[in-house]
């Protein structure tokens, strides 16, 4: 075969793996593809789809969410995590409500959209859910959209959460392939993971699934992972890039495809749903690539004089301000994106619980 003939071959692939996603009718294998394109031009293709449907989908910007990480006790051990129980290397402190208040009054004040209340699964607040619940319940007087991460929650839990005032409820299975989640998440059953999320969607929360990449998976895993996840009944997507910090077992390895171009395929497969791109990767220039794949929600901003941590970075861009809600506006403006607006989060909220509501009957 020629080397034209070949390009005519591959390019008649990438088209028809296009097609196929973009009617909604792919296969793993399609995925794959586009997982994987061949220069720069397919790249750039594959990226313009997704802006054009985030455009269609959301056009009027995009939406800034505020990290409360009000406590880092966990008693968990998940290996890709700085604060898993045995890292000695972590700092651990737990917020009072007093203090989350007044960070997330800071938020609102300087422009962010949601809250998302964010912490380890800290036996303090697991074992004696009101005094989580008494935070959302002060947080809600707020009047502002509220996302909780605060790990796996009995049905119990997930419906006193929604009773407080909880929007959102954030829980990441990290990948769909059993196997490799068990190596993530010991002693974490895939199957109780998931089923929180069903449950809180039962109970009139909206959802988000999140896959880690570069954890060791391969490009099948993250195909497979990406239509299971486009599946589900949840409103909002994400990839983290897995970053590695002193004390947790996973090496840093070379993930086989980019993150970016995983946002551009969870946008294809997602169109409707909300997709971040996360300061907690890599800052701002962690979130460039991201956004011109059609990601349509910044996360992670964090309030730079507030004492909280990230993630992924636990560092990263917080004392700097880098990842303050002004900084972080001033960016977006200055490339040419628009902000979107507290009340159209508030409506897309409201239409997607009651899209839900109608698929539970
Ligand atoms: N403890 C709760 C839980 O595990 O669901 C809430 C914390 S949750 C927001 C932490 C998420 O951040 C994980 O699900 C994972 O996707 C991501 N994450 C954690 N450590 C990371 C790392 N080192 N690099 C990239 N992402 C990471
Ligand atoms: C982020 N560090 O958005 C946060 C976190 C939890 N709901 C989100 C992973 O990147
Ligand atoms: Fe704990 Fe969540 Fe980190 Fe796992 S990812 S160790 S559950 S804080």
């Amino acid at each position: 075969m020629t080397s034209s003939e070949l390009k005519t071959q591959t390019t008649e692939n990438f088209e028809t793996a296009l097609t196929n996603t973009l009617n909604n009718e792919y296969t793993v294998e399609d995925l794959m593809r586009l997982l994987k394109p061949q220069d720069k031009k397919e790249e750039k293709k594959l990226y313009r789809e997704a802006r054009k449907l985030r455009q269609k989908n959301f056009p009027n910007g995009i939406y800034l969410y505020g990290f409360v990480y009000f406590s880092t006790n966990c008693r968990n051990n998940c290996r890709f995590c700085y604060y898993r129980k045995n890292n000695k290397h972590s700092e651990r402190y737990r917020k009072t409500k007093k203090e989350i208040t007044k960070i997330s009054k800071k938020f609102i004040e300087e422009g962010v959209h949601l809250l998302d209340l964010t912490s380890g699964e800290d036996p303090y607040y697991h074992n004696e859910f009101n005094r989580f619940t008494d935070i959302i319940n002060e947080i809600k007087k707020l009047n502002t959209p509220t996302m909780i991460s605060p790990g796996v929650l009995t049905p119990k839990q997930i419906k006193k959460a929604r009773e407080a005032g909880a929007d959102w409820y954030a829980l990441y299975q990290e990948t769909h392939s059993k196997e490799l989640y068990q190596k993530l998440r010991p002693n974490q059953p895939y199957k109780q993971r998931y089923n929180a999320r069903k449950n809180a969607q039962k109970h009139g929360l909206l959802t988000e699934d999140g896959m880690l990449l570069g954890i060791g998976e391969n490009l099948k895993n993250i195909a497979k992972t990406i239509k299971e996840m486009s599946k589900q009944q949840t409103s909002q997507v994400r990839c983290m890039k897995y970053v590695k910090q002193k004390g947790i077992p996973i090496p840093p390895q070379k993930p086989p495809t980019k993150y970016s171009t995983v946002t551009a395929v969870l946008r294809l497969t997602n169109p409707n749903k909300l997709i971040p791109a996360s300061l907690d990767i890599n800052g701002l220039k962690g979130i460039q690539k991201p956004l011109k794949a059609g990601a349509n929600v910044v996360t992670s901003l964090v309030i730079s004089d507030s004492g909280l941590k990230g993630v992924a970075q636990h560092e990263y861009g917080i004392n700097t301000g880098e990842r303050s809600p002004k900084n972080v506006i001033k960016y977006l403006k200055q490339n040419n994106y628009k902000i979107n607006t507290k009340n159209n989060l508030k409506k897309y909220i409201k239409q997607n619980k009651n899209r839900n509501r109608n698929k539970e009957r």
